[in-house]
């Protein structure tokens, strides 16, 4: 059987056929946010991008959106944003509305560490994904594992100590 494409993998949606996701975890801020104000309220950012499936192959697609960086900023993540140490131990946990789901950490969007131009697309090869629901795009990743479409919820907060 083989996985369902992007456009049937869709976020949740309210009776005007609009996507919407939720911004939590250790956060001071959580919030939810349709597409439109992902469009309308943070700067949007372009990336054009070559990722390789491993069931269909490499996919080429120009996205366009707002910094993930940016919006979860805007949520106010629980730790010190003047201790490097402390935004070092958060996660990203990122889920599609399929159940797909992927990590990543803060660290890699800290200009601070490595600082790559990951986006919460609002636009898809020109059109728009307010039906859909946004995509992650991580353009400095050479799979697509990553990219989760339809995405329903993102989640943030610091790993605790492991040996605990
Ligand atoms: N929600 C969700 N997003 C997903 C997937 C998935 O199964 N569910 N598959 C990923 C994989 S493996 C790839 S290669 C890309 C493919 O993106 P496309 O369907 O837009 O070509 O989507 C990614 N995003
Ligand atoms: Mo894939």
């Amino acid at each position: 059987m083989s996985r369902p494409s992007a456009a049937s993998r869709t976020a949740p949606t309210s009776s005007t056929g609009t996507a919407s996701f939720t911004v939590c975890g250790d956060v001071a801020e959580p919030f939810t946010l349709t597409v439109a104000e992902l469009r309308a309220g943070w700067q949007q950012h372009r990336a054009e991008v070559t990722f390789d499936c491993a069931t269909s192959g490499p996919q080429h697609h120009r996205f366009e959106g707002a910094l993930l960086y940016d919006v979860i900023r805007a949520a106010e993540p629980g730790f010190d944003p003047r201790r490097r140490k402390d935004r070092a131990r958060f996660l990203l946990a990122v889920s599609g509305g399929d159940g797909h789901h992927t990590v990543l950490s803060w660290a890699e969007i800290d200009q601070d560490f490595s600082g790559s131009p990951i986006l919460l697309a609002t636009r898809l090869d020109g059109h728009g994904l307010d039906t859909a629901g946004s995509q992650l795009v991580v353009p400095t990743d050479r799979c697509g594992a990553r990219y989760i479409s339809a995405i329903t919820t993102i989640w943030t907060g610091a790993c605790g100590d492991l040996t605990a």
